[in-house]
């Protein structure tokens, strides 16, 4: 009998291509690093619950009225915000009105090394959201295309209770591919693969032993 649960019926490489360094091709320019945020998730955690405290984690109202079911925050010199007039970066937390917390070291070298690891030099990113989800909380089907700089990478970083991962390509209706994401996984994609569509299933209930029944991911961009 498997200890993996509800996640029995899936590979444990989530099928597509397992490589033999931990890592894993899901598109041409868009890879998974296993366990890569590993060594540094104690400082992670740490350094949420700083940023936490100056900017808290709130369900954000989207431009057609819904409340998001993902609690979310950011850190770095832009933080990404939606309300009924829209989706925009802006500098100042509009909760707060002040401006965002600094990005904390661990995150911003854990974000240009996983870059550079799946091929992108120079990776500088000046805003993290950092997104929480709770059993039932899901994140739809979207585009990430409100950064600045398209060339950019995006660096994705897992924590806590796993996800699926829903990858899919350039057009909604494309079909997509479910991909596990576990606490310490790394995704990075950028290029050709930028502009996919992408989205989280509802989270199962698998609580894990230091986030409990919480999954955190923080996002790396460069929006400015
Ligand atoms: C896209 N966050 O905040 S990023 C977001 O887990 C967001 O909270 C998700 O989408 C989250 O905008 C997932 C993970 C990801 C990984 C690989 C990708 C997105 C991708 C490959 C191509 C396109
Ligand atoms: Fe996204």
């Amino acid at each position: 009998m498997s200890t993996r649960g509800l996640f029995d019926d899936m590979p444990i490489d989530g099928g597509i291509d397992g490589g033999i360094d931990g890592s894993q091709e899901i598109g041409p320019r868009a890879r998974v690093l296993r366990a890569f945020a590993r060594p540094v998730a104690g400082e992670l955690l740490k350094a949420i619950a700083a940023v936490e405290r100056i900017s808290p984690f709130r369900h954000l109202v989207t431009p057609g009225g819904y409340t998001m079911s993902v609690a979310m925050t950011n850190c770095g010199a832009l933080g990404w915000t939606s309300d009924r007039r829209g989706y925009r970066y802006s500098s100042i937390d509009p909760e707060t009105g002040t401006p965002w917390p600094a990005m904390p070291d661990v995150m911003r070298r854990l974000a240009h090394d996983a870059a550079a690891a799946a091929g992108f030099e120079r990776f500088e990113p000046d805003a993290c959201l950092v997104n929480r989800y709770v059993p039932g909380a899901k994140l739809s089907l979207h585009q990430d295309k409100d950064e600045q700089d398209l060339d950019a990478p995006i660096v994705s970083v897992s924590l806590g209770m796993p996800a699926v991962f829903l990858f899919g390509g350039l057009r909604r209706d494309d079909p997509t591919a479910k991909v596990p994401l576990f606490h310490g996984d790394v995704a990075v994609w950028g290029a050709e693969d930028r502009l996919r569509y992408h989205g989280v299933m509802a989270l199962k209930d698998h609580p894990h032993p230091d986030l409990g029944s919480h999954r955190i991911n923080l996002t790396f961009r460069k929006a400015g």
